[in-house]
């Protein structure tokens, strides 16, 4: 009897999800818990780590988990790796539901780096001011370089302090590209420090910065271990053998 867990906490999660439970598939959504209020899903959910690879194995026997779908964020690398050890150890089918990576084309001006210490030793040493579209948690490596005006994004309000002064501006994605434009003009930022998220949510501030003609230091993904891969819900729902084809 199948029995699906989604790793979510990304857009194309949660469309997975709407399909899933659109097919009446038996299934659990999950989130780490890393925001207050994470969006609703249509199936049943469970918030918070699972308690490293063990705990993962031990709740994929105890569900009764027949396939999981790593649909995480390509950044949640450990994740990643907890999901394919814990379904080698448990003989659990495992998929990623993983966005491709964006390309620069014309007109961008990318500094691609390894990870996020590279990403502030890239930065100028002439005072700029500096917009850090990567959240709250790994954001320490700028207080080496505190001479900038630095703009961050957090999903929730900030409660810790700062490892350096900074305003904060708080909101969730997905941010549009005119909200994007009008944010980086009024703040006359600079420079842009980025993931390479891919997908949509995400996308327009790479795309505003083409047009303002800003430098982004693009940090590129981590290596993941090799598993199945596909990039569309499509895809996904036929190996979950319901195809979403019209009138399938
Ligand atoms: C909790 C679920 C949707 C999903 C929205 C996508 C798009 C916006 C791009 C910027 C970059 C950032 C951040 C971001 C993106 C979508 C998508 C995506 C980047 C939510 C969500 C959860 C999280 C966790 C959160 C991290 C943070 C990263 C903000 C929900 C909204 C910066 C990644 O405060 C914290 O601890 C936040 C932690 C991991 C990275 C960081 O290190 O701070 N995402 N983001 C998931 C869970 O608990 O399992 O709250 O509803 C999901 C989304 N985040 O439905 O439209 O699909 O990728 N999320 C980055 O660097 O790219 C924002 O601001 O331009
Ligand atoms: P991570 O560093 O790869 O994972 C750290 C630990 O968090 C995992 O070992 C696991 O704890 C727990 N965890 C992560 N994702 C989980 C999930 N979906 N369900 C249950 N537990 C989870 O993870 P992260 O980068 O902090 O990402 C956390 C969540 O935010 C994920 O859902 C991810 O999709 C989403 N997200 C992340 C980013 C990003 O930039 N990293 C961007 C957008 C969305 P245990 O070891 O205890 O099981």
């Amino acid at each position: 009897m199948m029995r699906a867990l989604i790793l979510g906490g990304t857009a194309d999660a949660s469309s997975l999800a709407a399909e899933v439970a659109r097919a009446r598939i038996d299934a659990v959504y999950s989130y780490a818990g890393r925001t207050h209020v994470p969006a609703d899903q249509p199936l049943p959910t469970r918030i918070g780590g699972f308690g490293g690879v063990s705990g993962l194995a031990g709740y994929i026997r105890d569900e009764r988990i027949t396939h999981v779908i790593d649909a995480t964020h390509p950044f949640a690398a450990e994740m990643s790796r907890n999901a394919v050890e814990a379904c080698a150890d448990t003989g659990t089918s495992l998929l990623a539901l993983e966005r491709a990576p964006w390309g620069s084309m014309s007109g961008d001006n990318w500094i691609e780096v390894a990870d996020i210490s590279a990403a502030a030793a890239a930065l100028p040493e002439a005072p700029a001011n500096v917009f850090l579209a990567i959240g709250r948690q790994h954001i320490t490596p700028f207080a080496m370089k505190p001479q900038h005006a630095y703009t961050l994004r957090f999903v929730d309000p900030q409660e810790a302090a700062l490892p350096f002064a900074a305003d904060v501006i708080v909101s969730r994605g997905p941010f549009t590209l005119h909200s994007e434009l009008e944010m980086l003009r009024a703040r006359e930022i600079a420079w842009i420090v980025a993931r390479n998220s891919g997908g949509d949510g995400a996308r327009a501030k790479v795309d505003a910065a083409r047009m303002l003609g800003l430098p982004v230091v693009m940090i590129s993904r981590p290596t993941l271990p090799e598993r199945r891969r596909v990039e569309s819900v499509a895809e996904v729902m036929e190996w979950l053998g319901h195809s979403t084809r019209l009138g399938a």
